[in-house]
């Protein structure tokens, strides 16, 4: 199967973009065709501060490798340096109805209720979006379920297009897991974790050390009962045996059994200690790639030009069945 995923470099990964979308992508690497995609371009929907944005990239790209993406098997590249994705994105623009756009639940979260002044690009995100799936023929897209709304959103256009000028695209499926495709907000646990949140007591960054971890873990939200119980209407305490289940993949109902009578201080005080030792060699293997800069970019390089020759396929195609060619 052909699979492409991709994550913005708004800020440094957190843990929900570790379990929702990059680990799954590590294992689809495995059997499959995957594309891995440093989504650029989709961060800049939202003001980026140039110096930083550029170490993001590279942040990102360090723990995309760091995580287990081995560039040989799979092509790791820069949105913005393969041009397709803007041009096939204005012809999407095109074949996209206002309304279907408008119905899409991330432009009204991201916006923040200011919907008159943030870009447009926030807006028509979800298409470049499609056209970042359709480029390269895309049969599974592995993400965490906030995205699922912009891949039917995907299969939609998709198939509006091929219904009216002829085959040219795959319809792709969201891959999703069971368990860790909604992370939710450690201080807001009816929403999801977030790595632009105002206040990083939201998440945990893959970089956070042990201090932050147990810091954040340890004010987490729950609920005022002293028990824990497995029980998905308890979102706090079901967020945090998520995790936990994520990083030792005990059962989850094992491991809410052992803290039932102990309650969540305990629960709280294994799990940041767990995470810790989870991430510490992650983090180990990020830095190491960080003092290379120079080979992270090699890598960015080689792969954008693998992926700008399998997009412009595409392109050309669509680029004759609409008449421009
Ligand atoms: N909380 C989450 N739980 C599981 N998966 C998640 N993802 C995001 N948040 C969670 C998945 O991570 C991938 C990359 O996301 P993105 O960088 O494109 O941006 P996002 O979905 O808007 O998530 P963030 O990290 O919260 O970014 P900001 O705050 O900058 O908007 C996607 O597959 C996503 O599903």
């Amino acid at each position: 199967m052909k699979v492409l995923t991709g994550i913005q470099p708004t800020n440094l990964l957190h843990i929900g973009n570790l379990f929702g979308a990059l680990l799954p992508a590590v294992t689809l690497q495995r059997d499959n065709k995957l594309l891995m995609m440093v989504a650029d371009y989709h961060a800049i929907t939202v003001r980026q501060d140039a110096m930083v944005l550029r170490d993001n990239i590279l942040f990102i790209t360090a723990a995309y490798l760091a995580a287990g993406i081995d560039p040989k098997k799979t092509i790791l590249f820069q949105q913005s340096r393969v041009s397709a994705h803007t041009e096939l994105g204005w012809i999407m623009q095109t074949q996209a109805r206002m309304g279907e756009t408008a119905r899409m639940t991330q432009f009204k979260d991201k916006s923040g209720g200011q919907e008159d002044s943030a870009s447009v690009g926030l807006f028509t995100y979800p298409i470049l979006q499609a056209a970042d799936i359709l480029l390269y023929q895309t049969e599974g897209v592995p993400v965490g379920e906030d995205q699922k709304q912009h891949i039917e959103f995907t299969r939609d256009l998709a198939e509006r297009f091929n219904k009216h000028f002829g085959e040219v695209f795959t319809i792709p499926q969201p891959l999703i897991r069971k368990y860790g495709a909604r992370i939710k907000a450690l201080n807001e646990p009816e929403k999801k974790m977030s790595k632009s949140a105002p206040s990083a007591k939201n998440y945990i960054s893959i970089m956070d050390d042990a201090e932050m971890i147990g810091k954040k873990i340890r004010s987490a939200v729950t609920d005022s009962m002293p028990d824990i119980s497995l029980d998905e209407k308890r979102l706090g305490v079901y967020n945090l045996l998520t995790i936990y289940h994520l990083i030792t993949e005990e059962p989850m109902d094992e491991i809410a059994a052992r803290y039932a009578t102990k309650g969540s201080k305990f629960l709280k005080d294994d799990l940041a200690e767990a995470l810790t030792l989870y991430l510490t060699p992650l983090q180990a293997e990020i830095k190491g790639w960080l003092k290379n800069k120079d080979e992270l970019q090699k890598i960015i390089k080689i792969g954008s030009e693998a992926a700008e020759e399998l997009a412009q396929k595409t392109l050309v195609e669509v680029k004759k069945k609409i008449g421009l060619l």
